[in-house]
């Protein structure tokens, strides 16, 4: 597959607006994807961010499995980089972040600074920012929806009388490698007709079966083993299942593809996580590459 150029003009300034903004920011938290923690990583974002004090939060984490987000806190950790799990649905989510904030405002500001603490949300699009903060200040303060894109400008948001955050828009980076392409695609951060919904489906279906869940396609989809048959066969399954038929009878697979990665986008199909830390010696072989 060739690299993918999904790089609208408002990222790129999106691009310059932040590293503006940076300069009286003093904390940067990049929301990750838990259920892709590698390819959810704007390698261009962490340039810019380098040398801010950061937090990693694995965003979602309700939809990813938790001994991999455990692997991957681990693996962050050992790196020196500060994470959290974080979920809308989890209540000790929210306690924990606010801990670490309230005392980040306490040790990055000493009492004589009068101004509050200035934290930036930043992450790719449709990871959770919005969402996020209005889960913070228990209010719909920021607009959000399961679509890439709805934050359009930036917007200041005050979350303690000393804590203030700053939404921004969603950013990627012009030259998306093929591998990032495809978990990208199935967790909604790219529209889907970049890619193509099929193409999409078809991965999501062998990650279920590479990952040992299988089980999970073939009771939601009943009637057919997807660990036994060429994903396309099962997509033609789903979509006679879900009565995704074109005239003349034959199934509709774009149709079929799109339900299916709607139905895995809203947690109808369980937690699944696409992508495993890297191991020690993959990690010598990329050398100090950054993730
Ligand atoms: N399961 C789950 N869904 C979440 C969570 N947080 C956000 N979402 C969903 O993710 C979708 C995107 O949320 P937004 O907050 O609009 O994402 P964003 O990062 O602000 O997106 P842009 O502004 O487009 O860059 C929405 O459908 C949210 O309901 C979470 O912790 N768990
Ligand atoms: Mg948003």
């Amino acid at each position: 597959m060739k690299e993918v150029r999904w790089y609208p003009g408002n990222m790129a300034r999106t691009m310059r607006r932040l590293r503006e903004d940076l300069r009286v920011i003093d904390l940067v938290v990049e929301l990750r994807d838990a259920r892709v923690p590698r390819s959810s990583h704007n390698p261009r974002l962490a340039d810019l961010i380098a040398g801010k004090e950061q937090l990693v939060l694995l965003h979602k984490a309700d939809q990813a499995e938790n001994s991999a987000t455990e692997r991957w806190l681990a693996y962050l950790e050992s790196r020196g980089i500060p994470a959290m799990a974080y979920s809308v649905h989890r209540q000790r989510s929210l306690t924990s972040l606010m801990r670490f904030l309230n005392g980040k405002a306490r040790s990055l500001l000493p009492y004589r600074i009068k101004r509050p603490l200035r934290i930036m949300i930043v992450g790719i699009p449709n990871v959770g920012k919005s969402t996020l903060i209005n889960h913070l200040v228990k209010r719909g303060v920021a607009p959000t929806g399961n679509r890439p894109g709805i934050t359009r400008g930036k917007q200041w948001i005050r979350l303690l009388p000393g804590v203030e955050l700053l939404d921004t828009p969603g950013v990627l980076w012009p030259d998306l490698s093929p591998e990032t392409v495809l978990p990208l695609g199935v967790v909604g951060a790219l529209p889907p007709e970049v890619v193509g919904g099929e193409k999409l489906a078809l991965w999501l279906l062998e990650a279920f079966v590479r990952r040992g869940k299988a089980g999970r396609l073939s009771r939601r989809y009943p009637g057919a083993e997807p660990e036994h048959q060429p994903p396309e066969i099962f997509l033609e399954h789903i979509g006679q299942r879900l009565g995704c038929l074109l005239p003349g009878g034959k199934v509709d697979r774009e149709r079929a593809a799109a339900l299916l990665l709607k139905d895995f986008q809203g947690g109808g199909l369980g937690p699944l996580t696409l992508e495993e830390p890297p191991l020690p010696e993959e990690e010598e072989a990329q050398g100090e590459e950054d993730v």
